[in-house]
C-alpha cells in the first residue's frame, strides 16, 4: 500500500520523507548506545552527544527543506498512510498474540461431547464412540468451513471427560478456553439434573472462568428425540438447582473453602443473567449432525 502510494504520488519526494525519517530514528538508536558509554566517561559521552544533536539538527533542516518542496496534499496522504498502516499493523499483531482459539466441551459422561467433537471435525461419527479416559484434543478448521474458498482460522477443541476422576482435567484447559461449552443431556436429564448442576456451578465459580470471563454455552443435546426436553425448561431447572445449590455451599464454606468465587445476588433467586460471565443456551444434536448453533458460539469467540 505504501509502494502504491509513493508511486502515484512521485516516488523519490515521499521515498526521501522516509528516508529522512529513518536516517532520524538511526540517531535514537545511536544515543542509546551513548547512554551505555555515560556509564564509564560521561564527560566524552556528553561530547558525543552533542556531536550526534548537531547531526540530529542538520537531519531536522534537511528534512524540513525537503517536506518544503512537497505539496501539503502529498504530504498529509504520506503521512496518513504511514500512521494507519502502523496501527493496523500493530493492532494485528496484538490481537492475535492475545486470543486464545480453544474451545473446551465439558459437561456428565454420556451428555454426547465426543460424539459432538467429530461432528465439528469430520462432519461425521466415526463407527461409534468409544468412552474415552483421555482429553480428545486437535487443532482442526471445523468441518462444515472445509469447502468455503477463504481461508478461516482452526479452532482447538478439547472433549474433556465427564468421568469426577479427570475433572481436575479441566483446570489445565479452563484458563486458556475462548470459551466454554456445557454438554447437557436433553434427553435424560431429569435424572441427571442435580450432578449436571454441581459440575456447572464448580465451573460457574472458578477463578479462572469468573476473572477472564470466558463465555459459557450451555447445549442441550439429542434434540433429535422428540421426548428431549426444551432448552428454556433445562435452563430453569438448572437454575432453580444452582439456587439451592448456593444455599448448602455457603453454609459449608467457612470449613471447605472450595469455590473460590460464589454466584448470583443475595435474596434473589439464581438467574445465568447474574453471572460475571455471559451464559447463553442452544440446541443441538450431535447424532444427525444439527450443530449449527454450536458453530455459531465457536465463531463468535474465535474469530475466522
Ligand atoms: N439420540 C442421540 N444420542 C446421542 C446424541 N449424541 C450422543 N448420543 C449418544 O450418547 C452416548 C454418549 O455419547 P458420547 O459422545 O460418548 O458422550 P460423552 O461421554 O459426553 O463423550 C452415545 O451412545 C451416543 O450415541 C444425540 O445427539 N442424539
Ligand atoms: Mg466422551
Amino acid at each position: 500500500m505504501l509502494i502504491t502510494y509513493d508511486y502515484a504520488y512521485s516516488f523519490f519526494r515521499v521515498g526521501s520523507i522516509i528516508l529522512a525519517i529513518h536516517d532520524a530514528r538511526d540517531v535514537f538508536m545511536e544515543a542509546a548506545k551513548v547512554f551505555n558509554i555515560l556509564e564509564e566517561n560521561v564527560v566524552q559521552a556528553m561530547e558525543e552527544l552533542d556531536q550526534w544533536k548537531e547531526q540530529l539538527l542538520h537531519l531536522w533542516s534537511l528534512a524540513e527543506e525537503k517536506l518544503r518542496q512537497v505539496p501539503p496534499v502529498q504530504l498529509y496522504a504520506a503521512a496518513a498512510v504511514l500512521v494507519f498502516t502502523t496501527l493496523l499493523l500493530l493492532s494485528l499483531r496484538l490481537l492475535k498474540r492475545a486470543k486464545s482459539n480453544t474451545i473446551v466441551l465439558t459437561g456428565l459422561s454420556g451428555a454426547g461431547k465426543t460424539v459432538l467433537f467429530y461432528q465439528l471435525r469430520d462432519g461425521s461419527i466415526h463407527g461409534g464412540t468409544v468412552t474415552s479416559m483421555e482429553p480428545n484434543e486437535e487443532t482442526f478448521v471445523l468441518h462444515s468451513e472445509t469447502t468455503e474458498k477463504r481461508k478461516t482460522k482452526p479452532v482447538h477443541v478439547v472433549d474433556v471427560p465427564g468421568h469426577s476422576r479427570l475433572r481436575p482435567k479441566l483446570d489445565e484447559y479452563l484458563p486458556r478456553a475462548a470459551g466454554i461449552v456445557f454438554v447437557v443431556d436433553a434427553l435424560d436429564f431429569l435424572p441427571n439434573c442435580r450432578s449436571a448442576s454441581e459440575y456447572l456451578y464448580d465451573i460457574l465459580t472458578k477463578g479462572s472462568v469468573v476473572k477472564k470471563k470466558i463465555p459459557l454455552l450451555i447445549l442441550c443435546n439429542k434434540t433429535d428425540k422428540v421426548t428431549a426436553h426444551t432448552k428454556e425448561f433445562i435452563r430453569r431447572q438448572m437454575e432453580k438447582e444452582i439456587d439451592k445449590l448456593r444455599a448448602s455451599r455457603s453454609a459449608i464454606s467457612a470449613a471447605d473453602i472450595k469455590n473460590e468465587f460464589t454466584l448470583g445476588v443475595p435474596g434473589e433467586p439464581f438467574s445465568f443473567t447474574q453471572c460475571y460471565n455471559k451464559v447463553t443456551t442452544a440446541d443441538a444434536s450431535g447424532l444427525t449432525g444439527e450443530i449449527s448453533q454450536l458453530e455459531q458460539f465457536i465463531r463468535e469467540y474465535v474469530k475466522p
